[in-house]
């Protein structure tokens, strides 16, 4: 069957769901096309921070009820080295604030809107896939239980993550990509038990780097630095707790994570990656779709949520005055953001994470570096400034 709308997004995670909810508040039709269950993109666990410029466009999107009521407000992060915390204090260097809402609650709020208004969400849509989104007449095409459909539309937006089907549609030569794989992988586990401390802690120990996060009062959220061949068969639960004992056990002694139930555990690759342009005729990446950064940062999400605020506003552009200069430029102007945030993400990561391949110089410099980010106002202020979210850049119309 052939439908028709003016945008067709590809993908329902936090790009594409925020996408449609935009522009629907711009009066522009889209479908949201999605290959998982309901069901499983509600319940994937990933990032879990928002800078204070994602939580603002959730809430100017009429998002953020939820968030106001369950989100963590942080005004600060810990770095521990040493067996000893520093603080970093956001509002007195920035003047923001963070705040710890889990992006599977981002996504349950925005599906709920989505669908509760009755608008087109398709979920466990197969074979899908775009085509002369390089002409002004673009269709997605997919499979359902009624067979194959077909939907024309005026602009593509694929927001279908890391390993979706839109990038790998443009023809190669188009892109330049940038990738960095970084010697090291992340082991993440939701545990049922009382977090650590009340802010998120980053922690560098000589047995590899850990993380200590939250998503409520009894919902911990923790994470191991673990080798690349490591599997999840190598860490059973009893490791997992007793390596996150001792790397963010305090020189004073003072200090034990509460073990809990582990819900969820899962592996996740650390990597860099850029594709540049995010555009190509009449399709838009947004998201993973076009980026990747190392979560130490915590800047995935918000970055997805910045590229498709740009978007948004270059498509409603286009359909009030019949500009196109904001869709010529979308891709310059997200990847100035995009860039600033791999540059500290590839640094935050390299502060604070063991490389096999580092030297006794390399391990007792990074030392050095860490004592200088804790103790000079002028760094400390340099990695809130980044850590809270660059402001965002201005639309430029020539
Ligand atoms: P997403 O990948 O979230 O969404 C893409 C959607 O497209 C998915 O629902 C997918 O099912 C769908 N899709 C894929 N192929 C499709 C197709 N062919 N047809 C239709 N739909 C298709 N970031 C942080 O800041 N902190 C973290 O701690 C953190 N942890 C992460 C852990 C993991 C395992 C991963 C993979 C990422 C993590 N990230 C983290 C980054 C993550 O939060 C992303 O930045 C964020 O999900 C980006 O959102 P989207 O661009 O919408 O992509
Ligand atoms: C999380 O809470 O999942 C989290 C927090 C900070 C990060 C990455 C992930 O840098």
């Amino acid at each position: 069957m052939r439908t028709r709308t003016q945008v067709g997004i590809v993908g329902a995670g936090p790009a594409g769901l925020l996408l449609s909810h935009l522009l629907q508040r711009e009066r522009i039709e889209s479908i949201v096309i999605e290959d998982r269950s309901r069901d499983y993109v509600e319940n994937r666990i990933r990032a879990g921070v928002l800078e204070q410029g994602s939580v603002e466009i959730l809430n100017q999107a009429g998002l953020g009820a939820r968030m106001a009521e369950e989100g963590i407000v942080h005004e600060g992060i810990e770095i521990r080295f040493d067996g000893v915390g520093h603080r970093i204090d956001f509002p007195s260097l920035t003047g923001k604030r963070m705040t710890v809402y889990g992006q599977h609650e981002v996504v349950k709020d925005m599906i709920a809107v989505r669908l509760d208004a009755g608008l087109p969400l398709i979920f466990e849509a197969r074979d899908v896939s775009i085509r002369d989104f390089d002409r002004e007449r673009p269709t997605i095409r997919y499979t359902d239980e009624n067979g194959g459909q077909e939907i024309a539309c005026d602009f593509v937006a694929g927001c279908d993550g890391f390993h979706g089907i839109c990038r790998p549609s443009i023809p190669d030569t188009v892109l330049t990509h940038y990738d960095r794989v970084y010697p090291l992988n992340w082991l993440g586990i939701l545990s049922q038990s009382r977090p650590p401390s009340f802010e998120i802690t980053y922690v560098h120990h000589e047995r590899g780097f850990a993380l200590m996060s939250l998503r409520s009062p009894t919902l911990s959220r923790l994470y191991l630095q673990v080798s690349p061949d490591d599997e999840l068969a190598d860490w059973p639960d009893a490791r997992v707790w007793e390596e996150l004992h001792r790397r963010t056990a305090l020189a004073d002694g003072d200090f034990r994570i509460e073990e809990g139930p582990i819900l969820q555990k899962g592996i996740t690759p650390v990597r860099s990656f850029v594709v540049e342009p995010m555009q190509y005729g009449r399709l838009f990446l947004a998201g993973d779709a076009a980026h990747i950064v190392p979560p130490t940062g915590a800047k995935g999400m918000n970055l997805a949520l910045a590229d498709v605020r740009n978007l948004t506003e270059a498509i409603a552009a286009f359909y009030r005055d019949g500009t196109t200069a904001l869709l010529d430029g979308y891709s310059a102007r997200c990847l100035r953001r995009v860039w600033n945030a791999q540059r500290f993400s590839w640094w935050m990561t390299t502060m604070l994470h063991l490389n096999p391949e580092d030297t006794p110089f390399d391990r007792r410099r990074q030392l050095a570096e860490l004592d200088y980010v804790t103790s000079s106002e002028a760094a400390m202020r340099s990695l809130a400034e980044n850590y809270v979210g660059l402001p965002f850049e201005p639309a430029v119309v020539n």
